[in-house]
């Protein structure tokens, strides 16, 4: 059984779909990181970085305690190694899929990220801010696309790369993107959405977070943040 810590935002959503396509039995403890329960002092005991998601494995391969792990990517490679899937074997594959993910985490989704700051949620609208992160976007948009153009998936067969991009795809329309200008990603992005494990997903998220927009009291905790806010 895994205890996953998990809010309902793209990053949350790679674990829960993760989870639902290996059916592996997990239990969800929400994190509403808008009423900063991420600053409590049993989650950050988990997730040092107040970020969600993170889970603890209560059944670990060797045995022994129960193991944590924070950061999706880490979360991702720890759940593909512990159940055999979606993880190739093959060196060539193994590192193909690494290297998406990896790509997805240093790059897709910060630069998303900030392109829904800019863009979105900041009291100032800063031109040269949001022309940045929404080229930055694009460019990394037209970069999956080439990937994608001789392959179902980004490393061939569905994996943890997948899983870890889709859920930044989903907000393209609030990133300033179009996907009928990326026909690869877009059919990419079309047969995730349909597999049953995508929608019990997002199925879920929903039944969490029935208020999912953003009030100006949750911008206070989500961007007013220092080094003091995790000062125990
Ligand atoms: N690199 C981290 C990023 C996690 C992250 O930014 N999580 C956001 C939600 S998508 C969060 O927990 N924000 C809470 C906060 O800003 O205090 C990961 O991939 O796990």
């Amino acid at each position: 059984m895994i205890d996953l810590y998990y809010w309902t935002t793209p990053n949350g959503h790679k674990i829960t779909m993760f989870l639902e396509e290996a059916e592996v039995p997990y239990h969800i403890f929400p994190v509403n990181i808008s009423k900063g329960e991420q600053f409590t002092p049993e989650f950050l005991a988990i997730a040092p970085n107040n970020r969600i998601p993170a889970m603890v494995d209560n059944e670990p391969a060797d045995g022994g305690e129960p193991i944590s792990v924070f950061e999706s990517g880490a979360m991702l490679l720890y759940l593909a190694e512990k159940t055999g899937k979606f993880l190739s074997h093959d060196v060539r594959t193994r590192v193909d899929t690494l290297q998406w993910l990896f790509w997805q985490m240093g790059g897709l989704g910060p630069m998303a990220g900030q392109n829904h700051h800019f863009s979105g949620y900041a009291p100032e609208k800063l031109p040269y801010a949001i022309t940045r992160y929404v080229n930055e976007t694009n460019r990394l948009y037209g970069v999956l696309n080439k990937k994608l153009a001789d392959r179902p998936f980004i490393a061939g067969d569905y994996s943890i790369a997948d899983m870890a991009c889709y859920p930044w795809i989903v907000p393209h329309a609030r990133q300033g993107q179009n996907l009928d200008d990326f026909p690869h990603l877009k059919r990419w992005f079309e047969a995730i959405a349909a597999r049953p494990a995508t929608v019990q997903a997002y199925t879920k998220a929903k039944e969490i977070n029935v208020q999912p927009t953003m009030s100006e009291e949750a911008k206070k905790i989500l961007f007013g943040q220092t080094a003091a806010s995790v000062r125990s």
